[in-house]
């Protein structure tokens, strides 16, 4: 039984995805929706997914979407290598991490991307400067704890590339092409360049990148 992988391009969730799936060196068919043509919308792509979202996987007769219960269901079904942990307790700090980040770092991490890389992309205006000042600060309060984690070790949680380095990655790739934009100068101030200011995450980035995985089209 095939899988399927429907994706859209530049989507970091996405991504997290196809890191997980040539991780594990599984076969699949990728579908490369086009958002512009609400390709995601369509009926056939709702009959998978309500909520008319990418990523989706369809394994057999088996749907699943939202990209951390992707991995969670890949983990489970195709069990090597593991991407949450040889043991439970390695498993249990791998989701803390990921709720962490969830809860701390994604929310303001999406509003400085969004805001720079988003349809209303430029200069943003006074009020909206400042609470992506605050979003910054939050964002590089987080990153200081990734570095402290990057420095001890090549991977986010343990001795191997985990959930927690497919979730994190591609949004602080994301970040950081966003804040290379002219008009992010001042607010990139205090994150790049990241080899003096975060180097270890800035290692980490080309050490992602080199992986396979990255749907670039
Ligand atoms: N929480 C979801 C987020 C998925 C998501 O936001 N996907 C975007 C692409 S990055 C999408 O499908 N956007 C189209 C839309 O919402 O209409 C996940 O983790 O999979």
């Amino acid at each position: 039984m095939a899988i399927h992988f429907y994706w859209s391009s530049g989507s970091p969730y996405c991504e997290r995805v196809a890191l997980a799936l040539e991780h594990k060196g599984l076969t699949y068919e990728s579908h490369l929706l086009k958002l512009d043509l609400w390709e995601h919308q369509s009926p056939q792509m709702l009959a998978l997914n309500f909520r008319g979202q990418v990523p989706v996987l369809r394994d057999g007769d088996y749907v699943v979407f939202e990209s951390l219960a992707i991995l969670y269901y890949l983990d489970r079904k195709y069990p090597d290598p593991p991407i949450f942990g040889r043991t439970p307790e390695e498993g249990g700090v791998i989701m803390r991490v990921i709720c962490e980040y969830q809860s701390h770092a994604e929310p303001p991490l999406r509003q400085i991307v969004h805001s720079l890389l988003g349809p209303a992309q430029g200069q943003p205006p006074r009020g909206v400067a400042e609470r992506l000042a605050e979003a910054m600060h939050r964002v590089a309060g987080e990153a200081r704890a990734l570095e402290q984690r990057l420095a001890r070790s090549d991977w986010v949680v343990g001795d191997s590339f985990s959930a927690a380095d497919m979730v994190i990655y591609p949004h602080v790739q994301l970040l950081v092409q966003a804040l290379r934009r002219p008009e992010a100068h001042e607010l990139a101030a205090r994150f790049l360049p990241m080899q003096i200011n975060y180097p270890a995450i800035g290692r980490w980035l080309d050490r992602v990148a080199a992986l396979p995985g990255h749907p670039r089209s």
